[in-house]
């Protein structure tokens, strides 16, 4: 038998906060956000990502994260990204005022930022998919040519036994790839790099390729 590959590492040599609200700069960089109910770990993962423990703020009680907030990581040897991190949307425990204020901020940050690369859709672990994940889902698909992968948190909180068929049938649910998270022991984070390093490389070559149709038929 041939010896296993070496495993990747990848190493976050930068983080930084960049800005929060609805009227964004552009910074250029191959942007990716991270999507899903208030409480479902979007704060967390990314913390995990990016390596720095308490750079953006989480929370126990969900609507911890208000706006959108963006952050700069720069990975060894892979250049920068940015992040955006969500508010959680399905957040009942606010006005109907304020939700839909959110919800609209939200969903106008998802259809039209330009650096927009891929979406993060996270789904806990211990409840799979409920109707506020569907409904995400549904709306993604109205930008065309948005990247999503689904991501299933907090791994961790399920006994061993039943971190496997969870994620199969979550993934089954879900269709599409998915991949099985947790914030507290870095499980998946590297395959979440591999993922956006990959999303980031094709944008580039379809900015390159600008009116020339590559597509496969
Ligand atoms: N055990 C465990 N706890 C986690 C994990 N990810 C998040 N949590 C906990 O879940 C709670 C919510 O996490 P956040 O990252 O703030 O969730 P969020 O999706 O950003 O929530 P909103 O900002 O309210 O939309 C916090 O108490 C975290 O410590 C994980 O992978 N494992
Ligand atoms: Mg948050």
């Amino acid at each position: 038998m041939s010896p296993a590959a070496p495993k990747e590492v990848f190493t976050v040599v930068n983080a930084e906060y960049l800005a929060s609200g609805d009227n964004l700069p552009s910074y250029d960089l191959p942007e990716f956000a991270f999507a899903g109910r208030s409480n479902v770990g979007k704060s967390s993962l990314l913390n995990a990502l990016i390596q720095r423990r308490g750079l953006v703020r989480t929370s126990k009680h969900p609507g911890a994260t208000r706006k959108v907030n963006l952050f700069r990581a720069e990975l060894k040897d892979h250049g920068a990204f940015c992040f955006a991190d969500l508010p959680g949307y399905g957040f009942a425990n606010r006005s109907k005022t304020e939700r839909s204020e959110w919800k609209e901020s939200l969903e106008r940050y998802l259809m039209e930022r330009k650096d927009l690369c891929g979406v993060l859709s996270l789904v806990d672990a211990r409840r799979g998919p409920e109707e506020e994940e569907l409904e995400l889902l549904e709306f993604l698909q109205q930008r065309e040519g948005l990247a999503t992968i689904h991501v299933i948190t907090k791994l961790d909180k399920l006994p061993k036994s039943a971190q496997k068929p969870a994620l199969a049938e979550i993934t089954k649910r879900l269709g599409g790839r998915a991949v099985g998270t947790s914030a507290e022991t870095g499980e998946g984070v590297p395959t979440i790099w591999r993922w956006m390093i990959r999303q980031s490389a094709s944008t580039e070559d379809d900015a390159s390729d600008e009116g020339v149709d590559t597509s496969e038929t």
